[in-house]
């Protein structure tokens, strides 16, 4: 029996449009919302009879990226190094499977994008056979989660960072998200509403905290490479059968930056059991069980390319990027919402004491963590 055709939830046929402007191999028989991203809006094309889930169509946000062209660039030069190197896989790879997703081209121009307006619009391959999740279920999935991040940073180990353009200046840069929090702060005017106090503390008792990644940096102790930039847990692809990774996806952050942001970034959503967006935001913490067993799939594959001084910094990034995210999530609350997508006022707000909470746990588990890194070197 064949799969039911989906509903095309594109009414007026603008997506579907949009969609047929690029070789995707055939008509397009549905289009619908796809993901939770807090920045561009995502789609999923379904082609064929019957019809498959085939492409992911973005209308990439261009208030954020602005220059989505060379976000395209960044992406083709990553695709095609990673192509590249899989002639010749990673033993790691024996036995799996690891997919990067293609780049489809405009019909008109070949371009891997088509601007509508003032919109800007690209079409990836979409991950078959796999899946991603919103929750780390069982220490299995933190492993591959883990082991993914690993095989992609090793993949990319040896494209020189300068084959990538800084698409997102500052992001990532601790230092100059407190800079915007603090000139926010100080443009409001009137102080801040009281019900923030707690909030506002929290950051004030960090301020040493937040240079610690990029002193490393400016001082030679750490150094630049490709990264994927957003690795959360949903940006991982998993396969049906078996539960291994098979990708990451939500590249358009793959620019130069340091190993830590993604290793953090990964941590912290991957050990949050109950996720960002929870309304009980004091129920938060941060599960070691499940980093320990994502770190020791990351350090299954990392091994061949991290330093010691890169070992020495994962603990704080942890601690960093969980912080600096609910920075972000502040800063833009008290800016009025301009940069994450909201669903209500006071969404932003929740988001940031989810993150601040769990910076806290981390914190209070910090002789625990730093051990498990300890036993991956
Ligand atoms: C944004 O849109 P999404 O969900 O892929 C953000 C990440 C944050 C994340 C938090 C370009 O990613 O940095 O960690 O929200 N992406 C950008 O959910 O700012
Ligand atoms: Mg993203």
């Amino acid at each position: 029996m064949s799969d039911p055709v989906p509903p095309i939830v594109d009414a007026s046929g603008a997506l579907t449009a949009i969609a047929e402007r690029f070789d995707l191999g055939g008509p397009v028989r549905g289009i619908e919302p796809l993901g939770q991203g807090n920045v561009n809006d995502t789609y999923l094309v379904r082609l064929g009879e019957p019809a498959r889930p085939a492409a992911v169509l973005q209308r990439v946000n261009t208030g954020v990226f602005s220059s989505p062209e060379l976000v395209m660039a960044n992406l083709v030069a990553f695709s095609d190094h990673v192509a590249r190197r899989l002639l010749e896989p990673p033993r790691e790879l024996e036995g799996r499977r690891w997919v990067v997703p293609r780049v489809f081209q405009a019909r008109a121009d070949g371009r891997p994008w088509v601007w509508e307006g003032s919109s800007f619009w690209r079409a990836l391959g979409y991950v078959e056979r796999a899946q991603s999740l919103e929750r780390i279920g069982h220490s299995g999935h933190a492993r591959e989660v883990g082991f993914g991040l690993g095989m992609f940073h090793r993949l990319i180990s040896d494209l020189p960072a300068d084959h990538l353009a800084d698409t997102l200046e500052g992001f990532h840069i601790t230092p100059s998200y407190l800079r915007q929090f603090d000139q926010v702060i100080a443009q409001l005017g009137t102080s801040p509403d009281p019900e923030l106090s707690d909030c506002l503390t929290f950051v004030e008792q960090r301020r040493s905290l937040v240079p610690v990644l990029e002193q490393a940096k400016a001082a030679g102790i750490l150094r630049e490479r490709p990264i994927h930039g957003d690795p959360k847990i949903n940006n991982v692809m998993l396969d049906l059968e078996g539960d291994q990774a098979v990708a990451l996806v939500d590249l358009d952050t793959v620019k130069p930056g340091l190993v830590h942001y993604d290793i953090g970034d990964c941590l912290r959503s991957a050990c949050n059991p109950l996720g960002e967006d929870i309304a009980d935001w004091r129920a938060v913490h941060f599960d070691v069980s499940l980093c320990e067993a994502l770190l020791g799939g990351y350090g299954s594959v990392a091994s061949s390319f991290l330093t010691p001084a890169d070992y020495d910094h994962i603990a704080v990034a942890i601690r960093l990027i969980s912080f600096e995210l609910g920075l972000r999530f502040l800063t833009d609350h008290l800016a009025g919402d301009l940069y994450f997508k909201t669903r209500y006022r006071g969404h932003n707000l929740l988001r940031a004491r989810v993150q601040f909470r769990l910076t806290e746990s981390i914190e209070e588990q910090e002789a625990a963590i730093e051990a498990v890194v300890a036993a991956i070197r």
